[in-house]
């Protein structure tokens, strides 16, 4: 592991413990050409996909040494993670204060343990949306797969009952209904990423496009 994923697992440690106070989010804390929005927008391809428990599925795989398919009973015995972040979209609205639960990518990676050679991670979702990320981005004290937005499950407009937050990055990257990660040795496009929208979307340096 690399001196930053190394310092924010320590990060990610102390939340998990109790221990760490919560992020401290200054007056810089829009991005540049973003705005507040109004409630928390919908943003989608239109598609609500269903899933009932019972057929919840999440397949990890790819580059790692020990793939899995959870089960909802199997995703809820891991250890459970909450943490409040920020949510900026590329179309240039943001949401403060969203409070997610579920199991930090930290969780993830220890239990399927990735190999040396996996860069990247690769999402796929039960309306066939596709995303990738750095697997370092995803490797974050406040990146998680989020059952539980606030004191309820994820309504199923926001990816309920399971779906991708990785705060750090624009939200397309953020993948709602997911059904799958896959660990991957070099970068793939996915949906949006075909269609002309960054790699590696970074909010604060408006890396929209790539
Ligand atoms: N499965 C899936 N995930 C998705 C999308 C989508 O169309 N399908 N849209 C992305 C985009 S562009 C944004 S801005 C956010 C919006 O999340 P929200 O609808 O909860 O605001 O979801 C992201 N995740
Ligand atoms: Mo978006």
């Amino acid at each position: 592991m690399n001196p930053t994923i190394i310092e924010r697992k320590e990060r990610w440690a102390r939340k998990m413990a109790g221990r760490e106070k919560p992020t401290a989010r200054g007056h810089d804390r829009l991005p540049p050409g973003q705005h507040l929005a109004k409630g928390f927008p919908v943003l989608d391809l239109g598609v609500l996909p269903e899933i009932a428990p019972a057929d919840w599925r999440l397949e990890i795989r790819g580059l790692v040494e020990n793939p899995v398919t959870l089960s909802w009973d199997e995703f809820h015995a891991l250890p459970q993670f909450e943490d409040t972040s920020d949510f900026h979209c590329v179309t240039t609205w943001s949401v403060y204060d969203l409070r997610w639960s579920g199991v930090s990518f930290f969780t993830l990676a220890d239990l399927v343990r990735p190999k040396p050679e996996a860069t990247h991670l690769f999402f796929r979702s039960a309306d066939d949306y596709t995303t990738n990320v750095p697997l370092a981005a995803a490797l974050d004290d406040d990146a998680l797969i989020a059952t539980r937005l606030n004191d309820g499950p994820i309504p199923r407009e926001h990816g309920g009952p399971t779906r991708a937050i990785i705060p750090k990055l624009y939200a397309w990257k953020s993948a709602k209904w997911i059904t799958g990660i896959e660990f991957l040795g070099s970068d793939r496009r996915g949906f949006w990423e075909l269609r002309g929208y960054s790699k590696t979307a970074d909010p604060w340096t408006e890396d929209r496009f790539g």
